[in-house]
């Protein structure tokens, strides 16, 4: 758990010194020897922010709240944040097997406190993500793992034979070029086409502030990593995404657009070697 925070903490700090208010930020970048930057690193995170989680989600299919209370180490409440991608914070939910996934947005009380009603599908841990920027910090990413009582069921990870898929309706193919390999920079291309006529959706709407957003988790749910378009403005039926993987292995990614008011996530798992 500690050695996940770290790297993810590694992560975000590289993203928010390397790309931060950039419109094209690929959080995925990271030092050569990622080893060697761990120690300063965590001195760096050390000096900003953490969370206290609480959730009262004990069992599957059964409404609870996560509470998200950020302070600085003094234990001070954060009083303010900035906007990032028109929120000011960002929680993924995920399943330890990585089946189920959900992004949310906290709504805010005030004094560092944020909120969401939700429940889960099954049994098993659960990792939260939060992402956030204090007012006057840098990007964080901090994490926490639930466990929903009951018999675990868990679903085996595979890559996909193919990488297309239907959503609401929607044909989603991605196209990984060159073929992902750890620690060389590759592009994800989404194309969307309409699943019945196969023409090429074009009146995609900015979800978030983008064409789209894609998050991208290792098998292992150590590696995170939340990378935004190369040109937020488009509007389908291409939207493209710059990233890193930096380890081999399993990785699942999920690309999440908009049309007509309605958010889709479309899930693909690959494989980094
Ligand atoms: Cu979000």
């Amino acid at each position: 758990m500690k050695k996940w925070l770290i790297r993810i903490s590694c992560l975000v700090l590289a993203v928010a010194l390397v790309a931060c208010g950039n419109t094209t930020n690929n959080s995925s970048s990271k030092p050569a020897d990622p080893h060697a930057d761990h120690k300063t690193e965590e001195k760096k995170a050390e000096s900003q922010t953490h969370v206290e989680w609480s959730t009262t989600i004990h069992k599957p299919k059964s409404s609870g709240e996560i509470n998200i209370k950020v302070k600085e180490h003094s234990g001070k409440a954060v009083p303010e944040f900035k906007v990032n991608h028109e929120k000011l914070l960002h929680l993924i939910i995920v399943s330890e097997d990585l089946s189920y996934f959900d992004h949310v947005h906290p709504e805010y009380k005030g004094s560092g406190e944020f909120t969401i009603q939700t429940q889960v599908p099954k049994a098993g841990k659960y990792k939260l993500i939060a992402d956030y920027i204090p007012k006057d910090g840098a990007q964080t990413t901090q994490t926490y793992t639930f466990t929903a009582q009951g018999d675990v069921n868990k679903e085996a990870i595979q890559p996909d034979p193919k990488l297309v898929k239907v959503v609401d309706g929607k044909e989603i193919s991605l196209q990984i070029s060159p073929e992902p390999q750890v620690n060389q920079q590759t592009m994800l291309t989404f194309q969307i086409k309409d699943a019945t006529n196969k023409q090429g959706i074009t009146d995609l709407q900015p979800y978030l502030g983008a064409v789209g957003h894609v998050v991208i988790l290792s098998e292992d749910t150590e590696e995170y990593l939340h990378v935004h378009p190369m040109d937020e403005k488009s509007t389908g039926p291409e939207a493209k995404f710059h990233t890193k993987f930096p380890k081999s292995g399993i990785y699942k990614i999920w690309g999440q657009f908009q049309r007509d008011g309605k958010v889709f996530t479309v899930p693909f798992v690959v494989k980094v070697l």
